[in-house]
């Protein structure tokens, strides 16, 4: 019995610190049971929204005392976000004038109390809700830019995988130590760098024939049909780049492509065929292409699996 008594007490103790914990670098907060994060370098609202939603979040908004308790205490941190503000995920943006948050909570059931003079929609452009550290709302105008949050509720679901990470579509291969997602949703190369990033990884690397083998492996499982929308599915962007000097090739990393270990590129390859390819991707034979940044392509992020343990320091 004692025995049983310790075991359930230990699991209950790995539960608090690795379960039901969605990321390392989110804060919890028991009263408003939402994890946040301070995005301190400033983002236009799209930005804002973009990034939080590929963290796997929302755009943090004071949907209630608990939250707005969080929000608050969080803009403590420099003097700078208590004179600015923050951005909140209430917005106009879809159609003036009617304001919802993220969630699609409508302003008038979100408590609030405007600032001095606010709201007044300064020059007919402002469909944003910035939150000023007194947590008083003002209307501003969504192409400024602020700091902000992400948010998201707590769940018993959320369990972080060996992956450190609560997404399922990340997945280790024991071959490599390394874990890998395909994204059918195909964005431009600088969206994919910052798909991966928001997710903790970066846009893949090859770095060996096995893990060459690896990434064909992972493509495969994702048949054209499997994609949606209109764009070449026999091609994905990876983590490499000309950085601006055309004609060297170079991972994210710095590394020439022999000193990461793969440099196969498919016959032709790479032929600047648009002239502007300028950045990295692979086909389906795991051969390299040079394409076009600005299309829209598949993508795969890698990410090193991290210690479950979170560095607290990310919180800071
Ligand atoms: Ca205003
Ligand atoms: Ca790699
Ligand atoms: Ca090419």
């Amino acid at each position: 019995m004692k025995s049983y008594l310790v075991l359930t007490i230990l699991f209950g103790v790995i539960d608090l610190l690795y379960g039901n914990r969605f990321r390392c670098d989110y804060k919890y907060f028991q009263n408003a049971q939402s994890y946040l994060k301070l995005h301190r370098i400033p983002a236009n609202w799209k930005e804002a929204r973009l990034r939080c939603h590929l963290e796997g979040a929302k755009i943090a908004s004071p949907l209630d005392q608990n939250l707005k308790a969080a929000m608050v205490s969080m803009m403590d941190v420099t003097p700078k976000l208590k004179c600015n503000g923050v951005f909140t995920g209430i917005h106009a943006t879809f159609s003036r004038g009617d304001f919802f948050s993220a969630e699609g909570i409508p302003l008038s059931r979100i408590p609030h109390t405007w600032a001095d003079g606010e709201p007044d929609n300064y020059e007919d452009n402002e469909s944003c809700i910035l939150m000023t550290s007194a947590g008083e709302f003002a209307d501003v105008n969504c192409s400024d830019t602020y700091a902000y949050m992400c948010y998201k509720k707590m769940s018993q679901s959320m369990i972080l995988s060996g992956c450190g990470t609560t997404d399922p579509e990340y997945n280790i291969d024991m071959r490599t130590g390394s874990c890998y997602k395909f994204h059918t949703v195909p964005r431009t190369w600088s969206r994919a760098y910052m798909t991966c990033a928001a997710e903790g990884g970066y846009l893949a690397i090859i770095n060996s024939e096995i893990e060459a083998q690896v990434i064909k492996e992972l493509f495969a499982k994702y048949p054209g049909g499997k994609m949606r929308g209109n764009f070449w599915k026999d091609i994905a962007f990876l983590g490499f780049h000309d950085w601006g000097e055309h004609g060297e090739w170079l991972t994210i990393n710095g590394d020439t492509l022999t000193q990461a270990g793969y440099d196969k590129f498919s016959g032709g390859e790479p032929n600047n065929a648009t002239t502007g390819e300028y950045c990295g991707a692979t086909y389906r034979s795991g051969l390299f292409n040079d394409l076009w940044c600005e299309n829209r392509y598949a993508f795969i992020c890698e990410k090193d699996p991290g210690s479950l343990a979170c560095d607290d320091n990310n919180y800071r």
